[in-house]
């Protein structure tokens, strides 16, 4: 049994991290069967989440789970070696960038901090709880600034993240997909981000601004479908197993 470590917090029926979404959606939508087990980064062999036990191994980073996977399922998408490009490209600007400014967004505001503090600490206890809080962000404002983007002001933030939801924006409008008209695997990690960015629950100064982008409105729709007819409802995230 494939076993997926990775954090049990949910967004509006999102993971709250879009790394483990994206390896949790590909798993349903391949109906490879899994469970889910709470895990903290600091267990990983990476020190992050998501990471996985499978086949007697501990297997760490999304990508290089997905590869396993599609390795051992022999998982064919179908997609051109220019789709292939076209989809790690949107790879790239989305785990390596917009994601960053999704986390300053979260954990600098002073109000968006407060939610996700309720949200990932409150099942701690006290005395302990406003500590190991206190520990964590100070520990995430120190990645930002290493990362580059925590050294922007909210405003230069604000002002990036929407310069990439325009160009998100603009291909989607065109292609029903990430890769055209094929879903794919990139079209998880996009989804996921756009729905925690999207998100009532997890409210941060982007959700205001992603608001006027309605064909990410409609991408969003389009690829719930898609989990939908292949792997049955996406709104089981939190169950336990697959
Ligand atoms: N490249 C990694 C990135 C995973 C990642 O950044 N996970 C975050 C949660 S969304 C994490 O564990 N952060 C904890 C930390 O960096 O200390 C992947 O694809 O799995």
């Amino acid at each position: 049994m494939f076993i997926l470590k990775q954090t049990t917090v949910e967004f509006d029926g999102i993971n709250a991290s879009p790394f483990c979404a994206k390896v949790e959606l590909f798993l349903r939508y391949h109906q490879i069967p899994f469970k889910i087990e709470a895990a903290l980064p600091m267990h990983g062999p990476y020190k992050k989440i998501p990471f996985a036990v499978y086949q007697g191994e501990t297997l760490g980073d999304s990508e290089l789970i997905l590869q396993r996977l599609i390795n051992d399922y022999a998982i064919d998408e179908g997609l051109t070696s220019l789709q292939q490009s076209q989809g790690y490209a949107w790879q790239m600007a989305l785990e390596q960038h917009l994601y960053w400014l999704m986390v300053y967004c979260r954990w600098h505001p002073e109000a968006s901090w407060k939610i996700l503090e309720q949200a990932f600490f409150s099942g701690l206890k006290w005395p302990a709880r406003p500590f190991i809080a206190k520990q964590s962000r100070k520990l995430v404002l120190k990645n930002l600034y290493s990362q580059g983007v925590g050294r922007f002001s909210l405003k230069q933030v604000l002002q990036a993240a929407e310069q990439c939801f325009v160009a998100l924006e603009a291909h989607l409008s065109k292609n029903t997909f990430i890769c055209g008209d094929t879903f794919s695997r990139f079209d998880l990690f996009a989804y996921a981000i756009v729905k925690n960015i999207d998100n009532h629950d997890m409210p941060t100064p982007l959700a205001s601004i992603i608001e006027g982008f309605s064909q990410l409105k409609l991408y969003q729709a389009r690829v719930e479908q898609a989990l939908k007819n292949k792997a049955g409802s996406v709104h089981s995230l939190t169950s336990l197993s697959a």
